[in-house]
């Protein structure tokens, strides 16, 4: 399995600029392709992406020079080496870059190379990408649970104008059964949704994720009533086949020391904040509460564990671990989460990305993977991810066809399984 070509160009992503994929080709012919996603609302201390920052060209906001350093830093030490051992290609990237964030050749570049290999490998091999991540890296997942939908339906914050000062909320759909029918009932209940905003005059012009983002709504609590009625018009239980997750992403609308809610008017100190959130999780059936303090607002990260384990309530981290094994650590000594959202580009390489995943699972975290909000591509390798390492959710968009494209995918490992 040796590598004998890497060839990088770019692809348009979700928004309309453009992201990196690469093509890898083995000596006995196999290919893997791989295109790699970015976010709208990144944490500080994810993996860099690398753009161009030439004004000329789509903002500044082009990619060629990660594919430059595809081309000329990175290929010239991969072509030769062994597709299998990912570990070490991911390793040789990692050490040629040497800086904490991937930015010297970009987190962008570097991932890209790396699903590519993997997907060549696979290939290769003869498996699907979801059973070469589970052998490679004996993750022990045995399939029995595929990971549900969580999908987000409004969304605010950075990812839709005059909405929500929170990011997103979703429908975590919590009925056993197959994952077919896990999708449709998300997307009746999505569906229903659209309805019942439209019936209350409120826009269902949708955002970056395919989510409603109603204009003008005057409170961040407004969403749950519209969407407790939308599961009980579609036939469905709120709490039992259909639960609430909530992304705050918090550090978005953190400014000054306080939270500021902007559509209520308030700014509120982390105490208050958890107070604020607390008074949700004991009116309404939800099941996840990810990021409601800001990405370095660790003290209070504790306190609010402390909050959601006494509701049952799981707490994820996403700007504050950002997939990082060492961040994650520090989560886990402080005891500031219980469950932990996962992208592949916050940290940059396939193998890091197995690996944090799997330190929180052996901490007995759930783990979320998700798709970006900013520039997603068609890939589907957070699905083969999720699959491989027993994700308990996928956070996808209902809609939009780099969405639905994970959903497609999930659907396809299912008819796969239980051929
Ligand atoms: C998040 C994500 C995905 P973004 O915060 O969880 O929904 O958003 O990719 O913009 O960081
Ligand atoms: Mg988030």
């Amino acid at each position: 399995m040796q590598i004998t070509a890497i060839h990088a160009y770019e692809v348009i992503a979700s928004g309309g600029y453009p992201s990196v994929e690469v093509k890898v080709t083995l000596d006995e012919g196999s290919i893997g392709v791989a295109s790699v996603p970015y976010g709208a609302s990144a944490g500080s201390h994810e993996a860099s992406v690398l753009v161009d920052e030439d004004k000329m060209r789509y903002n500044g906001k082009g990619m060629l020079t990660a594919i430059k350093n595809i081309h000329e830093e990175i290929a010239p030490h991969l072509l030769g080496m062994d597709a299998s051992n990912q570990k070490l290609i991911d390793s040789t990237m990692i050490q040629l870059d040497g800086t904490p964030q991937k930015s010297k050749l970009g987190g962008n570049a570097i991932l890209a190379v790396s699903l590519a290999v993997a997907r060549a490998a696979a290939a290769s091999l003869k498996k699907p990408l979801y059973l070469h991540i589970r052998d490679y890296y004996q993750t022990g997942t045995d399939f029995s649970a595929l990971p549900q939908p969580m999908a987000v339906v409004i969304e605010g914050g950075k990812h839709a104008d005059n909405s929500t000062d929170l990011q997103e909320y979703c429908f975590s759909v919590l009925k056993q059964g197959t994952r077919a029918e896990s999708i449709r009932i998300m997307l009746e209940c999505y569906h229903s949704l659209e309805k019942i905003l439209k019936e209350n005059k409120l826009s269902t012009n949708v955002g970056n994720e395919g989510a409603f983002a109603p204009n003008g709504i005057t409170s961040n609590e407004a969403p749950f009533a519209y969407m407790l009625q939308a599961i009980e018009r579609a036939g469905y239980t709120a709490g039992q086949d259909v639960g609430f997750s909530i992304d705050a992403a918090a550090s978005e609308f953190f400014s000054d020391g306080k939270y500021v809610l902007k559509i209520e008017n308030r700014a509120l100190s982390s105490i208050e904040v958890i107070e604020y959130f607390k008074g949700w999780l004991e009116k309404y059936p939800i099941v996840t509460l990810e990021d409601p303090l800001h990405e370095d607002d660790w003290s209070n990260w504790t306190a609010a564990k402390q909050m959601c384990d006494a509701h049952n309530v799981a707490l994820v981290g996403d700007d504050l671990t950002v997939t990082n094994k060492e961040r994650l650590q520090t989560a886990i000594d402080s005891q500031a989460i219980s469950s932990i959202l996962i992208k592949l580009n916050q940290i940059g390489s396939l193998s890091e990305t197995v690996e944090t995943c799997m330190l929180a699972k052996a901490h007995g975290m759930s783990v979320i993977p998700s798709h970006r909000g900013g520039g997603e591509t068609n890939d589907t390798a957070m699905i083969d991810l999720a699959v491989a390492v027993g994700g308990r959710f996928i956070k996808v968009g209902p809609t939009r066809g780099e969405r639905v494209a994970k959903y497609n995918r999930l659907l396809e490992i299912e008819r796969e399984l239980n051929a």
